[in-house]
C-alpha cells in the first residue's frame, strides 16, 4: 500500500511506531487503541535480570521539555518472554524488542533469549542509556565497543539487529560506521539527551537519578540533523526518532533520510498520538502531492547520496 515500508527483514503496514520506553509493553494503551494499526512496536529496553530503577520521581516535565531518569527499569527477560510478549501477541503487530545489559555477556545471553518469541521480529539493541552506571553510554559512545558488542549480539540472533545509537557523542557518523560494518541491519537515533534540571527550595537536583535523559519537542532539530548525517553516511536504513509529535514531523523526518519513524515522549501528552498520525498521513501526503511512502524514501535516498 501507500504507507507500507520495508525495514530489513520486516515488512511494516506504516512506516510508524512507538520508541522504546515510551510504550511500555502496550498495556495502557491497547485499551485507547486497537494496536494492530501500527508499523511495529518498540518495547521496553530488558535486561536479563529484572530491575528496580532509578528512586523517585523518574520524570520531570517542563513545556516541551522532558527528563528521564527512569534507570533501566523492567521486569527481565523471564517475565517479558513469560507475560509481556504472549500479551502482546494478540495484536497483529510485529514486535520489535529492545535490548540493553550491563556487560556483554548480559547483552548476549538477553538477545539470544528473546530472539526465541515467535512474535519478535527484530531486536533493538540499546547501546545509549544514559541514566545507568553500568552500560548504556559506554557501549555507545566509542566506536570499536559499540562495533564489539554489535558483532557479539549479531551471533546470537537470527533476528535482524536494529542499533540504537546515543546523540552524547560528538562524531555520531564515526559510532554509525563502525556499527554498520560489524553487521548492523538498521540503525535507529536518537536515544535523549543528558540534562540536568534544579528545585529552587531544596537547590538539589530534582531527579532520584540525578541527571537524566532530555527529550520532547525541544530535541527535533538535533534528531533531524543527526538523521540526515548518518542517513548520508551509511548503506543500511534509519528509523529516525526524537521530537515527532505531528504528521508533518513525521514527513520531515523522513526527508531528513529516515527510513520510519518512532513517536517516544508526546505518547505521555496524548496517549492517541500514534493513532492520529497514522490516520492524519495519507490525508497530508494528498496535500503534499505524495504518491507513496516508499517513493518519498527513493525521492531522498536519491537526493542525500
Ligand atoms: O530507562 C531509562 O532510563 C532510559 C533508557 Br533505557 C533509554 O534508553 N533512554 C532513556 O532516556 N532512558
Amino acid at each position: 500500500s501507500r504507507l507500507s515500508v520495508q525495514l530489513p527483514g520486516l515488512l511494516l503496514k506504516n512506516p510508524i511506531m512507538p520508541a522504546s520506553g515510551c510504550f511500555g509493553f502496550g498495556e495502557e494503551f491497547a485499551d485507547k487503541y486497537d494496536l494492530s494499526i501500527l508499523g511495529a512496536l518498540v518495547d521496553k529496553s530488558t535486561t536479563l535480570e529484572p530491575r528496580v530503577g532509578n528512586p523517585s520521581p523518574r520524570y520531570f516535565h517542563s513545556g516541551e521539555r522532558i527528563l528521564n531518569s527512569v534507570g533501566l527499569k523492567n521486569p527481565g527477560v523471564e517475565a517479558v518472554l513469560a507475560e509481556k510478549l504472549p500479551y502482546l501477541a494478540q495484536f497483529d503487530v510485529p514486535i520489535i524488542q529492545s535490548v540493553a545489559g550491563s556487560t556483554v555477556e548480559d547483552y548476549e545471553a538477553a538477545v539470544a533469549a528473546l530472539s526465541k518469541a515467535e512474535n519478535v521480529k527484530a531486536i533493538e539493541l540499546n547501546i545509549s542509556c544514559p541514566n545507568v552506571k553500568q552500560g548504556g553510554l559506554q557501549f555507545g559512545t566509542d566506536p570499536e565497543i559499540a562495533a564489539d558488542l554489535t558483532r557479539r549480539c549479531k551471533a546470537v540472533t537470527d533476528l535482524p539487529l536494529y542499533v540504537k545509537l546515543t546523540p552524547n557523542v560528538t562524531d555520531i557518523v564515526a559510532v554509525a560506521k563502525a556499527v554498520e560494518a560489524a553487521g548492523a541491519d538498521a540503525l535507529v537515533l536518537i536515544n535523549t539527551i543528558t540534562g540536568q534540571t534544579f528545585d529552587l527550595e531544596t537547590r538539589k537536583p530534582v531527579l532520584g537519578g540525578v541527571t537524566g535523559g532530555l527529550s520532547g519537542a525541544s530535541v527535533k532539530f538535533v534528531a533531524l540533523r543527526m538523521v540526515r548525517q548518518v542517513a548520508s553516511a551509511v548503506e543500511i536504513p534509519v528509523i529516525g526518532v526524537g521530537g515527532i509529535e505531528t504528521v508533518d514531523d513525521v514527513l520531515e523526518m523522513m526527508i531528513a533520510g529516515a527510513t520510519a519513524v518512532q513517536i517516544g515522549s508526546a505518547n505521555y501528552a496524548n496517549p492517541m498520538v500514534c493513532k492520529e498520525v497514522i490516520e492524519a498521513l495519507p490525508v497530508r501526503m494528498d496535500e503534499l502531492n505524495m504518491i507513496s511512502i516508499e517513493d518519498l524514501i527513493a525521492e531522498m535516498k536519491a537526493e542525500i547520496r
